[in-house]
């Protein structure tokens, strides 16, 4: 049977409580049929696991490969005076005809674990790496779930792991 929208399998008890934390969800343009979806599932979810609302900064960015940048420019900005404890990237790369996709794949994905290990704070992949469309879709609220749900659960997991650590 397909799955409803926006859920994915995770354990609800397991996930630590959002309250403490501010997060912020940086998106990719392209592709933003899956990119909004995801972002969807991300946001509700954190809310859901009680992160307050104005806790949850949301920037939009134009393509994957500016997803790095614009973390790290989150995770060094004040709201309200405070720094975010860790950041969810959200973006869609589809396989095209051209090597761009590799590029794009490594330059993310290698940009966003070094950003983690030097700020010591949660920097959380949501990013599809597919061959089709349909594919994104399936991942976006489709059968297999949407992966912003999980890029969620993943931040308040780091969250708090972060925080007992001290
Ligand atoms: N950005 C994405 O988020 N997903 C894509 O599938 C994607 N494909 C691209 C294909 C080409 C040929 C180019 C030039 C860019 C693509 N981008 C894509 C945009 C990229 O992440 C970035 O925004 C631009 O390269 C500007 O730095």
């Amino acid at each position: 049977m397909e799955k409803k929208k926006n859920l994915s399998d995770y354990d609800p008890s397991q996930v630590p409580d959002g309250k403490p934390y501010r997060i912020g969800i940086a998106v990719a343009e392209w592709n933003p049929e899956i990119t909004e979806a995801m972002l969807r599932g991300a946001y509700d979810t954190l809310v859901e696991h009680g992160v307050e609302e104005h806790n949850i900064k949301v920037v939009h960015v134009p393509g994957s490969f500016e997803l790095t940048g614009a973390a790290a420019m989150m995770l060094h900005s004040r709201y309200d005076g405070r720094q975010l404890d860790g950041v969810i990237c959200i973006g869609c790369v589809i396989q095209g005809e051209t090597r761009h996709f590799d590029f794009i794949c490594e330059a993310v994905a290698n940009g966003l674990t070094q950003l983690g290990i030097q700020e010591r704070r949660p920097v959380i992949f949501s990013v599809l790496t597919t061959n089709t469309m349909e594919q994104a879709r399936e991942r976006a609220g489709g059968r297999h779930g949407n992966k912003g749900v999980e890029g969620a659960v993943a931040a308040l997991k780091m969250c708090h792991i972060n925080a007992e650590l001290g």
